[in-house]
């Protein structure tokens, strides 16, 4: 059934649009992947620049914590090591004590217990590449900070709209400040060799082996008794258009999906614009945006940016466990490559014309270099980065189709403080797209990049640097935009 939907098109209009940018008048926060040194008639570029302008292009890399824009639910600048005192305890119990008089068990909620919004799904599928049970549900904590689980019953309990617990994550887990917690099902999960903390893999937090059936809502409670999954105390919940009980879904919920077996997820989304590919200027979050409104919340990715029902946008899926690297954009800080040079201009952005493989490079690279600082006050073990934001397919004309590959260490020459006293030669390491899934197009909206130099064995000291790339394969020229947020481990 795979054969009857759209893959990727190997778009011809590259070569029409090649002309179109101009990189060097827009300024650094201007992008624009076509040729620096237009051909076109200066009265075309004004033209031009005015169009622009409306649409406000912008490239910037999320990472320095003045760049850590607004957040809806959690402040990016807390350390996941300084966890905050326990969340309002007194508040909390007298919530839940109404709530809980609906319990046939009649008892009060320990202190701490989380609270609706508190810990929620991040990221799920209910099928996948391995068919019908490839699924997976990523639990995030948002309470901002560390969180004890602690239940009334054996913990808080993942259920499908069948009422029957998928997992149940244990009291006495500690799920870290913006950390994850991975439920799978065992049968058919696909993607539990996708990376993640040091020496570890996505493999399943807590695993079941009942099939969640296509759009069916799933929803996470702060108990762990069934006859307890009740509004009172759901923490939180995704589910379609198509699913019946409320209990079980947010709002209208996600457009409900044609049951493809593809390696697709439903991300939350990580930027503010809702896994727009048009909208640029800075993302308005950084972390899980919660309004409680799944079908604004949640966005649909996969690998070969299919149309399955509810919206087409290439990307990949990313479980993250207990043992993934965490979002510590505020603990680094990201700077030009080469502060002496335009960020629009090499060695800061080197743009190659070379027509790459024709799945994702027809009309050659762009190579965004940078150097990132340790701040955390610790060592860093383990360096990713998640895009969360990003021009890719499909893409309108006039915007840039890029797909990020894995790139291997480059050699280059940079001028630094004070600029004009001389250069030196510097190592700019690659970064590695992070599989599975296999992203034959490249990568795309949550896909992963990895600094693989960065190991338990050879870290990276606070106050250490290290320079990065980030290699982008051009489908189609255009104006661009690519967020990432930093994921680390101490
Ligand atoms: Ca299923
Ligand atoms: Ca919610
Ligand atoms: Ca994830």
């Amino acid at each position: 059934m795979l054969k009857s939907v759209r893959y990727l098109p190997q778009c011809a209009l590259a070569v029409v649009l090649i002309l179109i940018g101009q990189v060097a008048v827009f300024g650094q926060d201007q992008a624009n992947t076509s040729q620096p040194k237009s051909t076109k008639s200066t009265s075309t570029k004004s033209k031009k620049r005015k169009k622009k302008k409306t649409s406000s292009t912008s490239f910037i890399i999320l990472g320095s914590p003045n760049q850590a824009a607004s957040v809806v639910e959690v402040p990016a600048t807390a350390t996941f090591e300084s966890p905050v005192s326990q969340p309002a305890a007194p508040t909390i119990r007298a919530e839940k004590s109404s709530g809980i008089k609906i319990s046939p068990k009649g008892s009060l909620p320990p202190p701490g217990v989380a609270t609706a919004g508190q810990i929620i799904i991040s990221e799920f599928r209910v099928r996948g590449s391995g068919g019908a049970t490839d699924e997976f549900i990523e639990i995030y904590n948002a309470s901002g900070s560390d969180h004890t689980v602690s239940s009334a019953g054996s913990g808080y309990a993942v259920a499908a709209s069948d009422g029957v617990a998928r997992c149940v994550i244990p009291n006495g887990t500690v799920i870290p400040n913006r950390g994850h917690y991975l439920c799978a099902n065992s049968v058919g999960y696909s993607l539990a060799s996708y990376p993640a903390g040091n020496g570890t893999t996505a493999t399943a937090d807590a695993t079941y082996t009942t099939d969640i059936p296509d759009n069916a809502g799933v929803a996470i409670f702060n108990v762990s008794n069934p006859v307890d999954f009740i509004l009172a105390n759901r923490l939180d919940a995704v589910g379609s258009t198509s699913e019946a009980n409320t209990l079980y879904k947010e709002g209208t919920g996600y457009s409900a999906l044609s049951p493809f077996s593809i390696d697709y997820s439903f991300v939350r989304d990580l930027c503010g614009k809702q896994g727009s590919i048009t909208t640029f200027g800075p993302c308005t979050a950084n972390t899980p945006v919660d309004t409680d409104n799944n079908a604004t919340n949640f966005f649909f990715v996969d690998t070969n940016a299919f149309s399955a029902g509810a919206g087409q946008r290439l990307g990949a899926p990313g479980p993250e466990n207990l043992s993934s690297p965490i979002q510590r954009n505020a603990s680094v800080s990201i700077d030009l490559l080469d502060p002496c040079a335009a960020a629009a201009a090499p060695p800061n952005r080197v743009r190659d014309f070379t027509p790459g493989p024709s799945a994702t490079s027809q009309s050659g690279t762009l190579d965004i270099r940078r150097t990132l600082t340790n701040n955390t006050g610790g060592n860093v073990t383990r360096l990713r980065f998640r895009i969360i934001d990003l021009t890719t397919f499909p893409n309108p004309s006039g915007i840039a189709d890029l797909r990020p590959l894995t790139s291997p260490d480059v050699a280059e020459t940079v001028d630094r403080a004070p600029c004009g006293s001389g250069t030196s030669s510097v190592t700019v390491r690659g970064t590695t797209l992070e599989t599975p899934p296999t992203q034959p197009n490249g990568g795309g909206f949550n896909s992963s990049l990895s600094s693989n130099t960065v190991t338990l064995a050879t870290p990276l000291a606070n106050g250490a640097t290290i320079d990065v790339r980030f290699l982008l394969g051009i489908q189609q020229t255009g104006s661009f935009k690519i967020y990432f947020n930093t994921e680390l481990l101490p």
